[in-house]
C-alpha cells in the first residue's frame, strides 16, 4: 500500500471516530471564522452563566453601542449553551456615561487612545466592559467574548486595552468586476453590481469580523486601480458600504488612480502641479465627504509596475502624495505606497524604493503616510525588513504585509505568517528601535474571497485574524495568536491546542525551507507565482527573472549586496549592516540575499553550502509530512469538513513541497554539477520535466 492510501484510510478513520465523540458537529464550513461562539465545556457553561447576567447598557444605544451589545448577546448564547444567564449582569458602555463604583473601575481609560477599552469585575460581582468612546465600547465586547472563547474563565477575564497604531487597515485587491488581484479564495466579497440598491448581508458578517481583531480601516478595492471606482456612480455604492461598516468603526478608503483626473475629468494632464488637476481632485474630494462624512482617505500606487504617478510630469512623490493630501484636507489622509522599481533604474531592485524616498524624508504633508512592504522586494517568504523603516524620522510609515499567501503557496499551503510579520516588527533598525516603533500603523493585504469559509483555507484565517491582533498589539507573541486563534476557531482543548499551536508556529520556516532558504528569494513560476522557476533568465525586465535573486552559476549562489556587489547594505543603520557584512558572522536565514558564495562555502553547520542547502530543502518538505500526520490525529477536535478540507490541503502541500525541492535542487545541480549529499534522495523527474509544466489556470494572476 501506498503511504497516500495509508493516510487517507488513517483520516477516514479518525473521522469515524470523531462522529462518534460528543461536542464534535459535522456541520461547519468555516464561514463563521473565529467567531464560532462555540459551547462552553458543561460546567464551564454552567459557572460562566452563574457568573454573568443580563447586558446591562448604560450608554445611549448609538449604533456601535447596540452592535456591541448584539455580539455579546450572540455570543454568550452561542458560548453558554442552553444555560440561562442568572448572574448580576454585564454593565457596558463609555467611561464618560459611568458612575460610582464602575466609573472608578474605568479611570485607567482616561488618556489612552481612541478604542481603548476595560474589562473588569465591579464589586457586586458584575463585569463592567467600559470602552473611551463608542468603538472601544464594541472592541471591549469582542474582547471580552474572545477570552471566554480561548478558554478562560470570567474570573480570570480583565484589564485594560489599547491600540498601539491609530491605522489598522485591510487593503483589498478587488477588481470591481470580481476578480482578485493575487486572491486565492474565489471572487471579491463586493458586490458592486447590486450596490447601492442592495447590501449583502454578508458585508455585516465582514465587519464583525474585522471589528473582531481591530481592523478600522478598509480599502475596497486593487492598488491597481481603475479610475471609475471615483465616479458618483461608484461613491454612492460606496456611501452604502461605509453606512452598513461605520457601526463596527470601519472608514472606507480608495485606491485612487493617479491619473484619474485625466481619465474621468478630462483636466488634459494628472500634473499634481498643474491647478486644474488640483481643482479636481479638491472637487472630488468633497464630493466624496458630501456622500461619506467619516471617508478614510485614498492609497496610491503611483509610479510602479506601470502605473501613472507624479514623475511622468517630472515631479517627485512628495508633490503627488501633498497635492493629493491637500484635496483631502485634515479630513483625511493619503496612503502612498512605497513599492516602487523601474524599468530604466538598473541599481538592484531591493534599493530602489530607498533610494527614490529615504531623500524626500521630511518633504510629506502630515497626513501623508509610506506604505511600506515588510521587506524590499515584494513578500518573500523571508527577506530582511525594508530600510526604509527607521531611516525618515520625519515622515510617518506604516507596513504593509500580505495577508493572501502569493509568494507562500497561495491559500493551499498552511503558512502561519505571525512569525514574519513578527520577525519584522521586533527588529532593531539601528535607528531609533525596532521596526515596530518606527511605524504609523499596518496594513494587510486581504485574503478574503466568495468562498464560504473567506479566505480559501481554514488555516489561512489565522492570518487575517493575526494581522488585526498585532496591529492592535505588536508585542502579542505569535504564540498567543495562534492560540487564542486555534482556540476560537477549533477547539479549546488544551489536548488540542498543544498539538495545533506548535504546528502553526513552524509552518512559515518550512515554507521558507522547501521554497527559497537561505535568503534565496524570488524564484516562483513567471506571473502567476505558482511553484518554482528557478530556471526563468529571458524575461524582457532583468528584476523579472529569478535568476536575478540567485545568481547562481557553475561557482556559487547567491546575490552580493555588501561593498563588492550592489552595497545594499549601506542602506541599513552602521550596527545592523555590521551584523550582516560577514558571511561568517550574518544569520543563515540572510546568507544569500546578502552574499554570493561559492557552493563549498563553510556554514555553521560545518556542511559545505551545498549540502547545507539541500539538508534545508529536506527539512521544509520533512516539516510538511510531519504536520500532515500530525493533523492527521486531530480529527477528535475538528468537525468533519474542516478536518478533510485542511487534510486535503496538506496532502497537496506535500507534493508541492517535494516538487519545490526537487525541482530547486535538480536546477541547482545542472549548474553546479555537484552530487546530491550522501542519503539524499535524487528529484524525482528530471530538470527538463520540471522546466515543461506550465500553469495557465493558476488563480490570481
Ligand atoms: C506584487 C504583486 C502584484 C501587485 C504588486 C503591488 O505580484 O500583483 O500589484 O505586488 O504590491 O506582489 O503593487
Amino acid at each position: 500500500m501506498g503511504r497516500g492510501l495509508v493516510n487517507r484510510l488513517l483520516r477516514l478513520c479518525a473521522v469515524i471516530a470523531a462522529l462518534t465523540l460528543p461536542g464534535v458537529t459535522n456541520a461547519e464550513d468555516g464561514y463563521d471564522l473565529w467567531l464560532r461562539y462555540a459551547p462552553l465545556a458543561e460546567d464551564r457553561a454552567a459557572d460562566t452563566a452563574a457568573a454573568l447576567g443580563p447586558v446591562l447598557v448604560v450608554s445611549a444605544p448609538t449604533p456601535t453601542i447596540a452592535a456591541a451589545r448584539r455580539e455579546l448577546e450572540r455570543g454568550l448564547a452561542g458560548m453558554l449553551g442552553g444555560h440561562r444567564a442568572t448572574g448580576p449582569g454585564i454593565v457596558l458602555g463609555r467611561a464618560r456615561d459611568l458612575e460610582g463604583d464602575a466609573a472608578r473601575e474605568a479611570a485607567p481609560l482616561d488618556g489612552l487612545p481612541p478604542g481603548a477599552y476595560r474589562i473588569a469585575r465591579l464589586a457586586d460581582g458584575r463585569v463592567l466592559i467600559a470602552g473611551n468612546d463608542d468603538n472601544g465600547v464594541l472592541y471591549g465586547a469582542f474582547a471580552f467574548l474572545r477570552h471566554l472563547g480561548s478558554g478562560e474563565g470570567v474570573s480570570a477575564i480583565g484589564g485594560t486595552s489599547a491600540p498601539v497604531y491609530p491605522l489598522r487597515m485591510i487593503d483589498h485587491w478587488d477588481n470591481p468586476g470580481g476578480p482578485v488581484e493575487r486572491g486565492y479564495a474565489g471572487r471579491s466579497i463586493f458586490d458592486w453590481w447590486h450596490l447601492p440598491d442592495h447590501l449583502d448581508p454578508r458585508m455585516i458578517d465582514y465587519a464583525r469580523a474585522e471589528a473582531s481583531i481591530g481592523i478600522n480601516g478598509v480599502v475596497v478595492n486593487n492598488v491597481n486601480a481603475k479610475a471609475y471606482l471615483l465616479e458618483p456612480r461608484y461613491i454612492a455604492k460606496l456611501a452604502r458600504l461605509a453606512d452598513a461598516w461605520r457601526p463596527y468603526g470601519i472608514r472606507v478608503y480608495l485606491s485612487a488612480r493617479f491619473s484619474a483626473p485625466m481619465e474621468i475629468g478630462g483636466t488634459g494632464t494628472a500634473d499634481p502641479l498643474d491647478p486644474r488637476v488640483r481643482a479636481w481632485w479638491k472637487a472630488k474630494a468633497d464630493q466624496i465627504y458630501a456622500a461619506i462624512p467619516d471617508f478614510g482617505g485614498f492609497l496610491v500606487k503611483a509610479n510602479s509596475e506601470g502605473q501613472p504617478g507624479p514623475q511622468d510630469y517630472g515631479r517627485t512623490h512628495a508633490d503627488g502624495a501633498n497635492m493629493m493630501a491637500a484635496a483631502l484636507g485634515n479630513r483625511g489622509v493619503v496612503l502612498w505606497r512605497a513599492f516602487v522599481y523601474s524599468a530604466e533604474d538598473s541599481t538592484d531592485r531591493a534599493m530602489q524604493a530607498y533610494n527614490e524616498f529615504v531623500p524626500l524624508g521630511g518633504k510629506f504633508a502630515d497626513n501623508v503616510i509610506l506604505q511600506v512592504k515588510n521587506g524590499p522586494i515584494d513578500f518573500q517568504p523571508r527577506e530582511p525588513f525594508h530600510p526604509m523603516f527607521g531611516a525618515m524620522p520625519h515622515t510617518k510609515l506604516m507596513l504593509e504585509g500580505q495577508i493572501t499567501k502569493e509568494y507562500l503557496g497561495f491559500a493551499t499551503h498552511l503558512a502561519f505568517l505571525a512569525p514574519l510579520w513578527k520577525e519584522v516588527l521586533s527588529v532593531d533598525t539601528g535607528r531609533g528601535g525596532p521596526v515596530a516603533q518606527t511605524i504609523a500603523g499596518m496594513a494587510g493585504v486581504a485574503n478574503t474571497g466568495s468562498d464560504r469559509n473567506w479566505s480559501g483555507s481554514h488555516f489561512d484565517q489565522a492570518n487575517w485574524y493575526a494581522l488585526g491582533r498585532l496591529a492592535w498589539d505588536p508585542s502579542m507573541s505569535s504564540e498567543q495568536i495562534a492560540r487564542e486563534w486555534a482556540a476560537q476557531t477549533f477547539s479549546r482543548d488544551p489536548a488540542f491546542l498543544a498539538e495545533v499551536v506548535p504546528m502553526m508556529l513552524g509552518s512559515r520556516q518550512a515554507v521558507v525551507d522547501y521554497m527559497t532558504p537561505m535568503g534565496l528569494a524570488h524564484q516562483m513560476g513567471t506571473g502567476h507565482h505558482y511553484g518554482p522557476a528557478p530556471w526563468v533568465c529571458d524575461l524582457a525586465r532583468p528584476e523579472w527573472n529569478p535568476c536575478y535573486y540567485s545568481r547562481a552559476d557553475v561557482q556559487g549562489i547567491g546575490f552580493d549586496r555588501t561593498a563588492t556587489g550592489s552595497n545594499a547594505l549601506a542602506q541599513y543603520a552602521p550596527s545592523v549592516a555590521s551584523r550582516w557584512r560577514d558571511p561568517k558572522a550574518i544569520d543563515e536565514d540572510y546568507l544569500l540575499w546578502f552574499h554570493h558564495l561559492p557552493w563549498d562555502f563553510r556554514t555553521r553547520s560545518g556542511r559545505a553550502l551545498w549540502p547545507e542547502l539541500v539538508h534545508r530543502y529536506d527539512r521544509g518538505v520533512a516539516a510538511v509530512d510531519a504536520m500532515a500526520a500530525k493533523w492527521s490525529t486531530l480529527a477528535p477536535y475538528v468537525d468533519g469538513q474542516r478536518f478533510e478540507d485542511t487534510a486535503e490541503f496538506l496532502a497537496i502541500q506535500q507534493r508541492e513541497a517535494r516538487w519545490w525541492r526537487d525541482a530547486s535542487v535538480a536546477y541547482w545541480q545542472s549548474l553546479n554539477h555537484l552530487p546530491l549529499p550522501l542519503g539524499a534522495a535524487p528529484p524525482a523527474h528530471s530538470l527538463e520535466w520540471y522546466q515543461a509544466l506550465r500553469f495557465p489556470d493558476a488563480p490570481g494572476g
